[in-house]
């Protein structure tokens, strides 16, 4: 996702910890703020240009070698590459949370990549390895030229909200107010008591090779719906985007209440 995407899959978290939760992690961030998630959300995307964070960069995503529309599937031995993906990377940086012998900053900067790869492992494309998750296919959006990548990380979920106007951490909060209602009392309200019931701290993979898989088969439904060579040059902003918006939605608000539950299991066990 781009920054407003991983701005609301921490805010709704934060909406959803216990409050033994929120205390642990406000400690380890040092910030006691309702913004101690939100804040370092983007900090993993921030690095993996940097010469220093280089190692992190396959950590975003693991290349599903599937072939849509016909065939969606992820598999962690075929997919994951030898120096990690975002399901090992989230099974490595939660054991390091965990991990009391570490240094604290150690434990801290653990956190910040955890947070943000529980939000993409929800994108579809980071779990796909058509064109490289999407990048190198050209497409049209609002009659500019855009990657395919893009669109899924940013173009939808902003035209969704009504432009770019605001900053992203405004838009963020709103918009994670929004489905934080959704998940409690509106439309994920029965859904949503079956989002977490996969989950096990004992099985890191296991877990998010769940989460992986459902991101995956939207690639089938609707990212692909038609294969990748006829969306090519497509504009995308009209009837494709109508299809991807709730889509969106349904997987921000479900990273969002997935990276709580998460946090609560990692603080009960540290705890
Ligand atoms: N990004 C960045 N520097 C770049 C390219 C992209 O900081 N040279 C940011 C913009 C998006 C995010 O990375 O917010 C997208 O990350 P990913 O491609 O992991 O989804
Ligand atoms: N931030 C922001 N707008 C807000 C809240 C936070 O731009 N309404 C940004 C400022 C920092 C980061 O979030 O870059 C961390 O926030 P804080 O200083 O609250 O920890
Ligand atoms: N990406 C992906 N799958 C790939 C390669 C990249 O999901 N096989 C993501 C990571 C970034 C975006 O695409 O969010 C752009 O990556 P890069 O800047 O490495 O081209
Ligand atoms: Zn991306
Ligand atoms: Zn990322």
């Amino acid at each position: 996702w781009g920054s407003l995407g991983h701005i609301t899959v921490a805010y709704i978290a934060t909406n959803f910890v216990k409050d033994d939760t929120a205390a642990f992690f406000q400690g380890l961030l040092k910030n006691e703020t309702e913004h101690y998630l939100a804040g370092v959300a983007t900090w993993a995307d921030s690095i993996r240009y940097t010469k220093w964070g280089r190692f992190s960069k396959n950590f975003h995503f693991i290349d599903a070698k599937d072939t849509p529309p016909s065939y969606c599937g992820v598999d962690f031995e075929r997919d994951c590459k030898e120096d990690g993906c975002v399901v090992s990377s989230i099974q490595n940086y939660t054991a390091q949370v965990l991990d009391a012998q570490l240094w604290p900053w150690r434990r801290a900067q653990a956190a910040k990549f955890v947070v943000h790869f529980v939000g993409d492992i929800h994108q579809p494309l980071h779990v796909e390895n058509v064109a490289q998750g999407g990048n190198g296919i050209h497409v049209k959006w609002e009659r500019s030229e855009l990657n395919l990548h893009h669109v899924w990380d940013s173009s939808i979920a902003e035209k969704l909200l009504g432009g770019i106007r605001r900053k992203p951490y405004d838009a963020g909060f709103g918009w994670a107010a929004n489905l934080t209602e959704e998940i409690k009392t509106g439309k994920y309200a029965a859904a949503s008591k079956l989002w977490t019931t996969d989950m096990s701290l004992e099985d890191p993979v296991a877990t998010a090779m769940g989460w992986a898989n459902e991101s995956n088969a939207i690639v089938c439904t609707h990212v692909f719906p038609e294969g990748p060579q006829t969306i090519v040059g497509q504009e995308l902003a009209g009837d494709y985007y109508e299809k991807a918006a709730p889509v969106i939605e349904l997987q921000v608000a479900k990273a969002g209440y997935r990276l709580a539950a998460w946090l609560d299991l990692i603080a009960d066990s540290v705890s």
